[in-house]
């Protein structure tokens, strides 16, 4: 079932090779990509995936000499130099220039389907150990957590560990200075809010590091009996909200950089310094990371005194609207329960509980990067679809 060419022609004074299909549409294609993606193995090198062509070696005004259709299943181009290329019909379609062809193409890529949610949030659960030995389970679970941004993972073990186990699942783990998983339970002399009993207010985790880890885990071994109850809320949802409802502190949060700090020692000693803005979006406005920790947010503020005040009451109007009723979801862990969400997204918190001389809460975290988990997920999609 792959495309049949028709007719094969060059353009434009041979800058573009336009193949016309067998339904009846067509796609044109420049000649200096064509030319720079060469499949002989002089310019590519197939054990790499890899270009071997330099760009020094690219004449990027290069035209075609000549253009034939081999068999309606591939075209081969004949280049000023004698060079001859080949390319597929299947490799061709897929990469066709058109508006319709590269929304298919980027959507199968980087799947940016996107569902919000509010205080009505279906929490999605899938039971840990089939994650861990089914292909489909473990598919299901990395396409929800991109999709609706948190998945609870449930029965696991009640002993640290697990999340390691994990971490080979996917590929490896993200390492900080909080080391490769990190403990959440009340200690003495904490280096961070997080490893108290006192109450987190809404945000994602490390935004002092320039790269905020994209994927959070977090394993409940020991729950408390009272108190220490979870809340999670979709910052892109609020974000959009926000835009709508005050475009001016949508505007401040989206350009203000923010000073960030985080100095102790824990892994090893650390003294990271950062600025980021509480809203990254894209060039069309949209929100793409979160970065908002209130408690690592540093005293130094690097902007022009009289944009205080604005910066402040922008911050208040988002983190209203972070924590309104509409937006929020709360929940408690279970001993053996682990969610898994996106921490570019997903703004999280925790209620106190009380404190006690014997660790009544322990949680064991740990980071991944989206980049390992998106490839963990194109992998597993082409083993259960049997596609590429
Ligand atoms: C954290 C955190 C949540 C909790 O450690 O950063 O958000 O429930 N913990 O303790
Ligand atoms: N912990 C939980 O930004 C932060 O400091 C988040 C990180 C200590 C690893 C907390
Ligand atoms: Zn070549
Ligand atoms: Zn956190």
């Amino acid at each position: 079932m792959s495309p049949r060419i028709q007719k094969v022609e060059a353009l434009d004074e041979g800058h573009f090779v336009c193949v016309k299909w067998e339904d009846g549409s067509e796609s044109s294609y420049p000649c200096v990509w064509l030319r720079d993606n060469c499949q002989c193995p002089l310019c590519f090198l197939p054990s790499a995936g890899a270009r071997r062509l330099l760009f020094e070696d690219l004449d990027v005004n290069i035209v075609v000499k000549q253009v034939a259709l081999a068999d309606r299943k591939k075209i081969s181009i004949t280049w000023p130099d004698e060079h001859t290329s080949e390319y597929e019909a299947e490799w061709l379609k897929k990469r066709c220039f058109s508006e319709e062809a590269r929304a298919i193409m980027r959507a199968d890529l980087f799947l940016p389907e996107c569902q919000y949610w509010g205080s009505d949030l279906q929490l999605p659960q899938i039971p840990f150990e089939e994650i861990m030995y089914n292909d489909e389970s473990a598919y299901k679970w990395l396409c929800t957590l991109k999709k609706v941004g948190i998945v609870l993972l449930t029965g696991a073990a009640t002993r640290q560990g697990e999340l390691m186990r994990l971490g080979h699942r996917i590929g490896f783990l993200r390492l900080t200075f909080y080391g490769p998983t990190w403990q959440v339970q009340d200690k003495a002399d904490a280096n961070n809010v997080a490893y108290t009993t006192g109450r987190l207010c809404f945000h994602t985790d490390y935004p002092v590091l320039q790269h905020p880890p994209g994927v959070q885990f977090l394993h409940c071994i020991k729950q408390t009996a009272e108190g220490g109850e979870s809340e999670v809320v979709d910052g892109f949802h609020v974000s959009n909200k926000l835009k709508k409802q005050n475009p001016e502190a949508y505007q401040i949060l989206s350009s203000t950089a923010v000073n960030y700090v985080d100095v102790g020692v824990d892994y090893c000693d650390f003294a990271v310094h950062c600025k980021q803005k509480i809203i990254d979006m894209d060039s069309r406005g949209q929100a793409i990371r979160i970065n908002y920790n209130n408690a690592t947010r540093d005293t130094v503020f690097d902007i022009p005194a009289e944009k205080v005040r604005p910066f402040y009451a922008a911050l208040k109007e988002f983190n209203d609207l972070l924590n309104s009723a509409e937006h929020k979801f709360t929940y408690k862990l279970k001993p053996g329960d682990i969610v898994t969400f996106d921490n570019w997204r997903v703004l999280h918190g925790r209620q106190s509980y009380p404190s006690c001389s014997e660790v009544t809460r322990h949680l064991e975290g740990a980071y991944a990067d989206w980049d390992v988990v998106m490839s963990r997920l194109r992998l597993l999609r082409k083993r259960v679809l049997n596609k590429d």
